[in-house]
């Protein structure tokens, strides 16, 4: 008889999901556990059966933008795919942003929140896009205590009724570069007690958005981030149809991200109003950067999941070379690569989410404050890189198979790739991390908590990475004291693994204390063997650190014109023959 592969399938993605039930045991008080398991278990159901299901079928559709009726008339509606509108009214109705907001659970409220969301994002192809951005625009509106715009807005954004709510969209990024936020050419012109907004917006996700939140320069301000101005406006009047003043140019033809209607937008004189004053937008606009960028994380270890999730079921199905994959142990050994860097990028990214919660029930101690400034870019840009490579390893586990479309697992390189692209790129975060950490202590507050994650480790085999993981940030404090201000050029030139360092030592730290907790209370090694393979991979990226010799070689390696005979400062950090 012919031979036919059996397709990878999911089963339910909470119940089998041993790294997240363990973090939420510990996590959770008894009784916040019972009340919302119903919810995640149905959530993970819902992911491995009937959303799956619908991703599978609903692969090629994508977003489709319609600028012209019939008769001639200036529309641009878009209309997207069917898995999208399903997800949407799932969203609101399971409370996926209103668990934040209702708080039912005090400071554990974005725990439970994101413990959905992690579930409900890899089954809904980044839906969680407009998810992140309602959740930020909510969670600004209130920052900056706008009554009359929280009155309107903050009810829609965090409702449970599909036909009440609302999602937003965050439009920063204009030719003129999505970094340098500072450049922005939008302008603002008072009209009344409100402004008209004229400019291009060149990405902006999610364009089916009700409202947005956006920057743009009154008039008269001065260049840079601090003469740009937050603010808000209604895309949507209540029957779906564009608000006067913006017209969608096309939609982005992306690498991945499809389902996601990312458009280019023209404003000539939309109307909006100011969130809070008419300068200082860069600073204004950060409590929606930093609940975006923690749901980043968060689906960054959600896409990592789903990944080994089909991969490990594959691998019981697939037989080659006498039996099945999952007993050929460099089959095995690949996926423990994978697993243990998926377990390191949860904890930074759960952690990034406790804080969040910590600080929104008022029950950040003010020293953590710096804390939570620090862990928020950190957990974003280390996790996206592992989610970028764990997909590439994930489709290679499956052969020819992982290449070709219609199995649905290219889409998760695809998806991935954004990770480290929007919401601030890993370079750029990085440098934000290098200025935030030198800032109130940060970096001193990082040290004090991987310190108190030390202490909670008591076997002798954790305790060692524990000290690894402080070892590293140790490391990491002491090249930042050496080189800031002194070294500017060898501080910007070491920021990546400044952060990365940080990033991985505090997920080390993280894995410890979880795999210390897990062997006393549920006397399972998983974790540990997570901390083990995790600090395998490498922790501290500034051992043995030369910024000038780095510098050099830099400057070599960029350079296409022969370099005849020595530069100064490159050298070899190779033992020379004959050495050591
Ligand atoms: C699954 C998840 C899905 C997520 C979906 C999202 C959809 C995608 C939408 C997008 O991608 S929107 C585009 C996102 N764009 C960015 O993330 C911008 C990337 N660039 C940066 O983040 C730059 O670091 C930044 C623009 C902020 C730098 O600008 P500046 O002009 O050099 O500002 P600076 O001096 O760093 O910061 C100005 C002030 O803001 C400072 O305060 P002070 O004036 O009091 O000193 C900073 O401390 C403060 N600030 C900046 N970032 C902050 C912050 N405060 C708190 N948290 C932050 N993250």
């Amino acid at each position: 008889m012919a031979f036919f592969q059996d397709p990878p399938a999911l089963d339910n993605q909470y119940r089998s999901d041993r790294v997240l039930r363990s973090y939420l045991a510990r996590t959770l008080p008894d009784d916040v556990r019972r009340a919302i398991e119903p919810a995640l278990d149905e959530m993970g159901e819902l992911a491995a059966g009937p959303l799956y299901q619908l991703q599978l079928a609903d692969r090629l559709n994508e977003p489709v933008l319609t600028q012209w009726d019939a008769w001639g008339k200036r529309v641009d509606r878009i209309e997207v795919s069917p898995l999208w509108r399903r997800a949407a009214r799932l969203a609101a109705e399971r409370g996926l942003i209103a668990v934040a907001y209702e708080r039912a659970h005090g400071a554990l409220a974005r725990v439970h929140q994101m413990a959905l969301a992690y579930l409900f994002d890899p089954s809904t192809d980044v839906y969680s896009c407009p998810l992140a951005m309602t959740d930020g625009a909510a969670k600004t509106l209130l920052a900056h205590g706008n009554r009359a715009l929280i009155e309107r807005a903050v009810p829609r954004l965090t409702s449970r009724d599909p036909d009440r709510a609302w999602t937003s969209g965050q439009w920063m990024t204009e030719r003129t570069g999505g970094s340098d936020v500072g450049l922005t050419e939008a302008v603002a012109r008072a009209d009344g007690d409100r402004f008209r907004l004229s400019g291009t917006k060149w990405f902006t996700s999610a364009t089916t958005a009700n409202m947005a939140i956006t920057l743009a320069r009154p008039q008269g301000n001065p260049p840079g981030g601090r003469g740009l101005a937050l603010f808000y406006l209604e895309t949507h009047d209540e029957a779906g149809a564009l608000s006067p003043g913006i017209a969608i140019n096309r939609l982005k033809d992306k690498l991945g991200t499809r389902k996601v209607p990312t458009a280019e937008l023209t404003l000539d004189g939309a109307l909006a109003s100011a969130v809070a004053g008419t300068t200082e937008g860069v600073r204004n606009i950060a409590p929606m950067l930093n609940v975006t960028r923690t749901w980043n994380a968060v689906a960054a270890a959600a896409s990592m999941r789903r990944g080994l999730a089909l991969a490990r079921d594959y691998a019981r199905r697939r037989v080659a070379f006498g039996g099945p994959l999952c007993e050929r142990p460099l089959h095995l050994e690949t996926l423990a690569d994978v697993q243990s860097e998926h377990e390191a990028a949860f904890h930074l990214a759960f952690r990034a989410v406790e804080l969040l919660g910590l600080e929104e029930a008022g029950e950040l101690a003010p020293r953590d404050a710096a804390l939570l400034r620090l862990i928020t870019p950190l957990a974003k840009l280390a996790t996206a890189r592992q989610a970028v490579a764990a997909a590439s390893e994930i489709l290679e586990s499956f052969g020819g198979a992982g290449y070709i479309e219609d199995t649905g697992l290219p889409r998760l390189l695809r998806d991935a790739q954004v990770l480290p692209i929007w919401e601030g790129t890993t370079n750029v975060l990085a440098l934000d991390v290098v200025k935030t950490a030198v800032r109130d202590g940060a970096v001193d507050a990082l040290h004090e908590h991987a310190t108190a994650l030390a202490a909670a480790v008591t076997d002798a085999d954790l305790t060692a990475a524990a000290r690894t993981a402080l070892g590293a940030i140790e490391d990491a404090r002491s090249w930042v004291g050496r080189n800031d201000a002194r070294a500017p050029a060898v501080l910007e030139a070491g920021a990546r693994r400044f952060a990365l360092t940080l990033a991985r030592a505090l997920s080390l730290a993280l894995l410890a204390r979880q795999a210390q907790w897990s062997r006393d209370h549920e006397r399972d090694n998983r974790a540990a063997a997570a901390a083990f393979r995790f600090a395998r991979h490498g922790v501290d990226l500034l051992v043995d650190d030369d910024g000038n010799a780095r510098r050099a070689e830099a400057e070599a390696l960029g350079n296409d014109t022969p370099l005849a005979g020595q530069m100064s400062g490159l050298r070899s950090p190779l033992p020379s023959a004959g050495e050591g």
